[in-house]
């Protein structure tokens, strides 16, 4: 059978054998390891998370229309209990950012407010897609669960300046 994937994908293997020891030794009560076993693997679809950091210029919290995205924010991505993992990306020139290839779970983001701007409140009016989602003092966000192969683009944050503070 032949199996096409129309997206580049990264795979995650799961190894299914009996469990032995790197020399060789069997460990007790279980069964050596031969090359006559098989190994299971299997491709898991990816999720990716995103995507949007903008100037909210009226600091209303959420993203109208001539908005224009800020680009060179970096971004954490966190656990779902709020902890950093490690990588990290940077908004591109329209704002946007993505973090591709991860293994379905909970995540949320953190996004570092730039020198000379603050965040605009977050969770403003009743469309998750166009609000800000960071946490005015943390910059974090709520967790979030990707099921996998899916896609969740409706982390962003709204940043105004901080001189003159943008009021609301
Ligand atoms: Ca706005
Ligand atoms: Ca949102």
């Amino acid at each position: 059978m032949t199996v096409t994937i129309s997206a580049a994908v990264t795979n995650v293997a799961t190894v299914t054998c009996t469990a032995c020891v790197p020399s060789g030794d069997v460990i007790s009560g279980q069964s050596q390891v031969t090359a006559g076993d098989q190994a299971i693997v299997r491709v898991l679809p990816l999720c990716g998370l995103g995507d949007f950091v903008w100037f909210d210029a009226n600091a209303n919290g959420i993203q109208d229309a001539g908005e224009a995205g800020i680009s060179n924010v970096t971004v954490r991505l966190l656990d779902g209990s709020g902890n950093a993992l490690g990588p990290t990306v940077t908004t591109d020139a329209n704002g946007k950012y993505l973090f591709a290839n991860l293994v379905a779970g909970a995540y949320a983001v953190q996004f570092v407010t730039p020198t000379g701007y603050v965040l605009t409140p977050a969770d403003q009016g009743a469309d998750d897609a166009k609000d800000s989602d960071a946490d005015t003092t943390t910059g974090k966000t709520p967790p979030v669960t990707l099921a996998a192969g899916t896609t969740n683009l409706t982390l962003d944050a709204g940043m105004c300046s901080r001189n003159p503070r943008c009021v609301w």
